[in-house]
């Protein structure tokens, strides 16, 4: 049999259904063979998209998402997408076509070393030089990808070993030398850990994304309540705990509440779970509460030690440590830090107010208006920069899987292919993509994508005509006007722009207008844009 036939069958294996794809010479026997499968094929406008749109579908699937691209610039566009899957640990599998075996190393025409470019920032990557070992490394692949840390996979393939005829011999048995991941934690570390929370007054969860990659949610929810132990999230860790539960403390970070910071600088121990402790979360950390102790329960052992010195380190998967957690008798009683915490929350209100000297829409309030809109289902895919912040911090969420973004490498033009893998992945959800104008002109050919597969996503634009982010960054170090390179002066009719794609679109610079707009396209299931003006003086607070 063909081993392009034989990949599709392993994938077949793995219950892939969907691939998202863009085709080249150097994978024209993969694209013949999915032709003759049933696996469907998304047809994205830019590699650069593609690892995005398979991490969407992933997110609101829990399937691995798969993409194929060509070999050099098909392979090279899809580095940014991988690094960005590989931050967020977001699990995917990527096959590259390759040049010949022969040319490897000739500088061949569209040739280009993926496998060695992306090493630093995929968890394995294969190129396969004989055609045997398809089926092993397919099942190596989606099992590296989707367990332990999960994160990105790459599998390049010659297109003459793609072409090979082989006989088929299913792989049974996983056996990866050196990888097998710790689930269940020390016990004499939890033990430890019991004992510390035992003798804290004030300790504070500090719940991160791996929460949510360990499907952990009711399980923080638990042992939260039982132990009344107040939650503050990281970005990526929003959305894994309910925000109207009492014991919510928002989020931290240079552009978190003020009221979680100031909370962070009261506690005396943190309970961090599956979370990077990433620099722009939690890099003041040190500044705000030099005493702080911690506690970091992490699948991956290399994130222990990496960024703060945990007092008690737990390897381990989140879930069941939370489940094992919460059976024991720690009874601490934080009824205390509990009341400081709301008088904090009290003299640190979050604020919803506009700018002195601001015209226009007040963002904030859109946020808030497509929260009070939209049905438990929704989700809320937001880009890099201003209205990513704004988005994290005024939306509602509620415990469900429903805020997601760049988180660890911040990548401008994320939102719009994610947004559309969240919807293809699953259909019945409300799906909200939060961009500003910088970000939609990276990734906007994806529209052609969503008005031919009619993904019914809602995208709100917000139009400041600037890099606004950066623009604040540079006010803030270089004082006012000492911008450079942050205006984004041609004035877009953004409206017509989808319209040319024959998408709905929509102007607003109400908020009265905005919600009634947005309330009148969430009431169908098509996809639009809707392009509000912002202040371009409007920053992040
Ligand atoms: C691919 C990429 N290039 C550059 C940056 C640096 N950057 C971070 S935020 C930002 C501005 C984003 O502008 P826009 O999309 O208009 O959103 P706004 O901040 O105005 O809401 C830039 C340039 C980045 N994060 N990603």
């Amino acid at each position: 049999m063909k081993a392009a036939k034989i990949i599709m069958k392993c994938l077949k294996e793995e219950d892939v259904n969907l691939v998202f794809g863009y085709p080249g010479g150097a994978v024209l026997p993969l694209f013949e063979a999915m032709r003759e499968s049933d696996i469907e094929h998304v047809l994205v406008r830019n590699e650069q998209s593609l690892v995005h749109y398979a991490s969407g579908y992933y997110r609101s699937t829990g399937k691995v998402g798969v993409c194929i691209a060509t070999s050099g610039p098909g392979a090279t566009n899809t580095i940014t997408g991988i690094a960005t899957a590989y931050l967020d640990s977001i699990p995917v599998v990527l096959i590259t076509g390759q040049v010949n075996t022969d040319l490897l190393g000739t500088d061949a025409f569209q040739e280009a070393d993926i496998k060695g470019a992306t090493e630093p920032f995929t968890k394995h990557s294969y190129l396969i030089k004989d055609a045997n070992d398809i089926p092993r490394v397919f099942k190596e692949a989606f099992y590296l990808a989707n367990s332990g840390r999960k994160g990105p996979v790459l599998i390049d393939i010659p297109r003459n070993v793609q072409e090979e005829n082989i006989k088929y011999q299913k792989c049974e048995e996983i056996n990866i030398i050196g990888y097998q991941p710790t689930l269940l934690g020390h016990r004499g570390q939890v033990k430890r850990a019991i004992n510390k929370i035992k003798d804290s007054q004030r300790p504070v969860i500090y719940a991160g994304g791996g929460v949510i990659l360990a499907e952990a949610e009711k399980q923080l929810l638990e042992f939260a309540e039982k132990n009344k132990i107040p939650i503050i999230n990281s970005l990526m860790g929003l959305g894994s705990f309910p925000q109207d539960n009492p014991l919510y403390a928002g989020i931290v970070g240079s552009h978190g509440y003020q009221y979680s910071n100031r909370i962070i600088s009261r506690a005396d121990l943190l309970i961090v779970i599956g979370a990077r402790m990433s620099d722009r979360a939690t890099g003041r950390f040190h500044q705000l509460n030099s005493n702080l102790q911690y506690i970091h329960i992490d699948i991956d052992p290399a994130e222990i030690g990496k960024n703060i010195e945990a007092m008690v380190p737990i390897v381990g998967d989140a879930k069941l440590i939370l489940e094992n957690l919460t059976t024991k008798d720690i009874s601490v009683d934080t009824s205390n830090w509990l009341e400081e915490i709301e008088s904090i929350r009290e003299a640190l209100p979050i604020n919803m107010d506009m700018q002195p000297g601001c015209n226009y829409i007040n963002p904030k309030e859109i946020i808030a208006s497509i929260s009070d809109i939209t049905d438990d289902s929704a989700c809320v895919v937001a880009d890099v920069g201003l209205n990513q912040i704004w988005a994290a911090l005024y939306y509602k969420l509620t415990a469900k899987r429903s805020y997601f973004t760049s988180g660890g490498l911040g990548t401008m033009g994320y939102s719009l292919p994610a947004a559309s893998g969240v919807k293809i992945g699953n259909p019945q959800r409300q799906v909200i993509c939060i961009m500003g104008d910088g970000s939609f002109q990276m990734t906007l050919g994806e529209l052609a994508v969503i008005r031919e597969q009619n993904i019914g996503i809602k995208i709100i634009l917000f139009n400041n005509q600037r890099l606004g982010m950066v623009k604040g960054l540079q006010d803030n170090f270089y004082g006012k006007n000492h911008n450079c390179g942050v205006h984004l002066e041609c004035k877009i009719e953004f409206t017509k722009l989808a319209e040319a794609y024959s998408i709905p679109a929509y102007k607003v610079d109400t908020i009265e207008s905005f919600r009634e707009v947005f309330s009148q396209v969430m009431q169908n299931d098509e996809p639009c844009l809707i392009q509000c003006l912002i202040d371009p003086e409007y920053t992040a607070f």
